[in-house]
C-alpha cells in the first residue's frame, strides 16, 4: 500500500492517493465524515477557528460504491483560505517552525499559511486511514483507537474508553475534563502553546505481521507516526519507561491462556504477537504563538516575530484521530505484504489469546 497527499493548506485544494487498495472494499464519500470531523478544526474553542467543511470527492479508483483496485484519488477543497500571518512571515522564520529548513532547502518562500509543513495535511492522512480502518475491520476485525495520554502536565487519574470520544480532548477521564478546560483558557489567553501524548492501540491484530529485520512493524509504525506535524517522540509498548525495567519485569511471559503482560506494545522482533498493538507519541508546543520570538529574516538580521493566525493551542488535542489513521495505514500495509509472502492471513500455532493486561 502506498499513500502519498498532495496540496497546501492555503491552496485550492488537498488531496491524496493511496494506491494498493484490494478491489471490492465498500466506500462512499459520506464513510470519510466522522473521522475527518473528529480532525477538524473548530469544533472547539481548543483548537484552530478556521472553518473548513472538508467534504471529501472521490475522484478515481471507486466504482458503484467499491474499490476497484486502481489508484484512489481523494479530494478536498479548501475554503477559509484566509491568514493574519503572511505578511508577518512572508521573510521572517517563526521560531520552532519549518519555515527555515525549507526556505534551506527549496530556497524558495511561499507564505501562504504553512502550506505543506501546516497541520492541514493531516486531513487527507485521515481520509486515506478510514479506507485502511475499514479494511482492517472487514477483514481481520482489527479496531484502531486512540485517546490524548498527557496534555502537558495533566495525565489521566482513570481510564475509560467510553469517555473518550465524549470531550473535545480525546480524554478517557471524564471527571478531569473540567479541569483540562480552564487549563486551557488559561493557556490560550497566554498566547502560550502546549505539548501533549497520545496513544493508539490496535485490537484484534493476528500474530505474524511485521517483517522481522528490515520493514519491520515497530520500525514501519515509528516512522508513519513520526511523520505526523510536530511530533517528536514515539514509543512502542512501555517505550523510553523500559529503561527503568528489569528483563523479570518488562519481559511478556506466556502461559497457554494468555500472555501475562504486554510491555512489548504488541510486537516481538518487528513481528505482532497477536496482543493489541500499542504506540504513543509526543506531539511538541504548537510554535506558531502570540507570544513575540526572537528570529531571524531571509537576509538573516534579527527580528521579532509573532503569529497572530487561527492557530491551535495544542495541536495534540486534533492529533487522536491523525495517529489512528497512520496506524491503520501501516498495518494494512503489513498485512498486505504478509498475505503476498506467507499466503492469507493465518494462524500457525494455535493463537495464544491476545489479552492485556495492565
Ligand atoms: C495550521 C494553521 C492554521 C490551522 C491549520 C493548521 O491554519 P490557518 O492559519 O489557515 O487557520 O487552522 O489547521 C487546519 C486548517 C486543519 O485543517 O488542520 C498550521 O500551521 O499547522
Amino acid at each position: 500500500l502506498t499513500v502519498t497527499t498532495f496540496g497546501e493548506s492555503h491552496g485550492p485544494a488537498i488531496g491524496c492517493v493511496v494506491d494498493g487498495c484490494p478491489p471490492g472494499l465498500a466506500i462512499a464519500p459520506e464513510d470519510f465524515r466522522a473521522d475527518l470531523d473528529r480532525r477538524a478544526t473548530g469544533k472547539s474553542r481548543h483548537t484552530s477557528q478556521r472553518r473548513e467543511a472538508d467534504e471529501v470527492e472521490i475522484l478515481s479508483g471507486v466504482f458503484e460504491g467499491r474499490t476497484t483496485g486502481t489508484p484512489i484519488a481523494l479530494l478536498i477543497r479548501n475554503t477559509d483560505q484566509r491568514s493574519k500571518d503572511y505578511a508577518e512571515i512572508a521573510e521572517r522564520f517563526r521560531p520552532g517552525h519549518a519555515d527555515y529548513t525549507y526556505w534551506q532547502k527549496y530556497g524558495l518562500r511561499d507564505p501562504r499559511g504553512g502550506g505543506r509543513s501546516s497541520a492541514r495535511e493531516t486531513t487527507m492522512r485521515v481520509a486515506a486511514g478510514v479506507i485502511a480502518k475499514r479494511w482492517l475491520a472487514e477483514k481481520s476485525g482489527i479496531t484502531v483507537r486512540g485517546y490524548l495520554a498527557a496534555l502537558g502536565p495533566h495525565q489521566p487519574r482513570t481510564f475509560d474508553w467510553a469517555a473518550v470520544e465524549e470531550n473535545p480532548f480525546f480524554w478517557p477521564d471524564a471527571a478531569m475534563v473540567a479541569e483540562l478546560e480552564s487549563f486551557m483558557d488559561k493557556l490560550r489567553k497566554s498566547g502560550d502553546s502546549i505539548g501533549a501524548r497520545v496513544t493508539v492501540v490496535a485490537d484484534n491484530v493476528p500474530p505474524g505481521w511485521g517483517e522481522p529485520i528490515y520493514g519491520k512493524l515497530d520500525g514501519e509504525l515509528a516512522a508513519a507516526l513520526m511523520s505526523i506535524n510536530a511530533v517528536k517522540g514515539v514509543e512502542i509498548g512501555d517505550g523510553f519507561a523500559a529503561v527503568e525495567q528489569r528483563g523479570s519485569e518488562h519481559r511478556d511471559e506466556m502461559t497457554p491462556e494468555g500472555f501475562l503482560s504486554n510491555h512489548a506494545g504488541g510486537i516481538l522482533g518487528g513481528i505482532s504477537t497477536g496482543q493489541a498493538v500499542i504506540a504513543s507519541i509526543v506531539l511538541k508546543p504548537t510554535s506558531s504563538i502570540l507570544i513575540p520570538g526572537r528570529s531571524v529574516n531571509v537576509r538573516g538580521e534579527p527580528v521579532e516575530v509573532v503569529t497572530k493566525g487561527r492557530h491551535d493551542p495544542c495541536v495534540g488535542i486534533r492529533a487522536t484521530p491523525i495517529a489512528e489513521a497512520m496506524m491503520a495505514l501501516v498495518l494494512m500495509d503489513q498485512a498486505l505484504r504478509h498475505r503476498a509472502q506467507c499466503g492469507d492471513v493465518g494462524e500457525i500455532l494455535p493463537k495464544i489469546p491476545g489479552k492485556t493486561v495492565k
